[in-house]
């Protein structure tokens, strides 16, 4: 009796079509998926609804539509940990509270190489997620994105970027760090610094949230460098795990759907191809996906297991006082170490001048390579006296710190006084690479970028080789 269904059999059908409608009705999907992988995304979010009960679980369905296979975002969640100050968001933003949402990071995190920036990179379809699917809760987003400049000037000069009262801050420094990162486990110099970023976020006044968002370094999207090399395992793992902090990665994300080369490496349409890095629409979906999911993971737990003094206890404890990465080392030295090694294997100083302290390189321009340069040979030669007629501190300090704003657009209010920048991302990767392949190898497995001479053709931008 096709025509007669009975109650259950019509009730999942008819909220198989309002399912259906509510994916419809968020942002479209970037049509990479078959209608099989479309199925299995579909039995998930019918399963959200049904196990969170009714309100959260029709929101969580309908909130997002997720474009890359359930396989690779089930990977994407690497770590969760305590979880304890992201459970305390999202029961937040469950409750209707406001919540202050703030994305640090490099290209990724300005949204270039989105099709439509403000309103199909990562961070905007995170926050338009987070606004379906918590419509009580008021989300003020703060876009702050550092351009080029890695985690040691980030956290010499936080106050340019994190708001005194975020809520959450999502960090995505892998692809900037990864350009220079050094292959040291033991004594890291890289990771040092974003140790000290991570520790300064998670000390601000509020306690907030920290989910680190992991994208690929320069290569790694191309079949040029392999999957273990980059700073995001094993030594940002180590930090999420010593400090608690979740961490998602697009790397794990797209690995085991990108297409390997014949020598194992990743080749994925999530990212521009010329740098292997920046993700296009595919991969800042991937990256919201990856968000996504930990959100609704989150979600879920809390009906699982309520809010409670174990999470406060969590939440509300001090940074340890033990700090992993260094020994007896003051913070200041750290970053100035790892702001020294970042100056001169990026080749931004022609001559390997190190700056004095890291609030020297807090005024630079981070949107291009030239401007790095040019900015940060004004500032060594005015901090030495050197040539000091050169009469460039008007210029000093007008970039970081000078503009407000981002790029989601109608969906909440941009508000705080952060940093925006605009990069060009492509340069960015290749000058990276360059730097990058023409300084080390590992274990005999040479990184086949061109390094030199190719990457400096490209707009001029390339740092020289030192
Ligand atoms: C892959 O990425 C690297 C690093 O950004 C770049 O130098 C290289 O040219 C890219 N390879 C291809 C085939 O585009
Ligand atoms: C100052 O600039 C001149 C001309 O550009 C250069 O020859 C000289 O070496 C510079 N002096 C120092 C101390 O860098
Ligand atoms: C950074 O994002 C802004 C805002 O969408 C965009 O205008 C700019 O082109 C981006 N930067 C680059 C150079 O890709
Ligand atoms: C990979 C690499 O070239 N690392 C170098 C970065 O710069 C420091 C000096 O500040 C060197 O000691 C590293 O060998």
């Amino acid at each position: 009796m096709a025509h007669r269904r009975s109650g259950p059999a019509a009730a999942a059908a008819a909220a198989a079509v309002l399912l259906a409608l509510l994916a419809a009705a968020a942002l479209p999907a970037t049509a990479l998926l078959t209608p099989a992988q479309e199925t299995e995304w579909l039995s998930y979010q019918k399963t959200i609804s049904a196990t969170a009960g009714a309100a959260t679980g029709a929101a969580l369905s309908g909130a997002h539509s997720f474009s890359t296979p359930l396989q690779g975002i089930l990977s994407s969640n690497v770590y969760t940990g305590g979880n304890g100050r992201l459970r305390r968001v999202v029961a937040d933003l469950l409750a209707g509270k406001a919540v202050k949402v703030v994305a640090i990071g490099g290209v990724a995190t300005n949204g270039s190489d989105a099709s439509s920036p403000g309103r199909n990179d990562y961070f905007a379809q995170y926050v338009a997620f987070l606004s379906r699917a918590f419509p009580a809760a008021t989300v003020t987003p703060v876009r702050a994105s550092a351009g080029l400049a890695p985690s040691s000037v980030v956290a010499g000069c936080l106050d340019r970027f994190l708001p005194k009262d975020a809520d959450l801050v999502v960090l995505e420094m892998t692809a900037s760090d990864g350009a220079t990162m050094d292959a040291s486990i033991v004594a890291p110099v890289q990771p040092r610094a974003y140790e000290i970023l991570v520790r300064k976020i998670l000390g601000a006044a509020k306690k907030p949230a920290v989910v680190m968002l992991q994208t690929m370094p320069p290569g790694m999207g191309n079949g040029t460098r392999p999957f273990y090399l980059t700073p995001e395992s094993p030594a940002y793992a180590a930090v999420s795990g010593y400090y608690n902090v979740p961490y998602v990665s697009m790397r794990n994300a797209l690995w085991p759907s990108g297409q390997l080369t014949t020598n194992g490496l990743l080749a994925s349409r999530a990212v521009v191809a010329a740098d292997g890095s920046t993700p296009n629409d595919a991969g800042h979906s991937a990256l919201v996906d990856s968000l996504v999911m930990l959100t609704q993971r989150t979600a879920m737990d809390l009906q699982l297991l309520p809010f409670g003094t174990w999470d406060t206890k969590q939440a509300d404890a001090d940074v340890p006082s033990k700090v992993m990465f260094m020994g007896s080392d003051a913070q200041a030295a750290a970053l100035k170490a790892a702001a020294c090694s970042w100056v001169r294997n990026a080749s931004v100083s022609t001559t390997g001048g190190c700056p004095t302290g890291v609030d020297q390189l807090c005024g630079l321009d981070y949107s291009s390579w030239a401007a790095v340069k040019d900015g940060y040979a004004k500032s060594v030669t005015e901090t030495f006296g050197d040539n000091a007629s050169s009469g460039s501190s008007s210029k000093m300090g007008a970039i970081i710190g000078g503009a407000v704003g981002g790029v989601v657009g109608g969906l909440a209010i941009i508000g705080g006084i952060v940093a925006f920048f605009v990069v060009r991302q492509k340069r960015r990767a290749a000058a990276e690479e360059a730097a990058y392949s023409s300084k080390f190898s590992i274990s005999g497995l040479p990184i086949t970028a061109a390094a030199g001479g190719e990457a400096n053709g490209v707009n001029g931008h390339a740092p020289s080789s030192s």
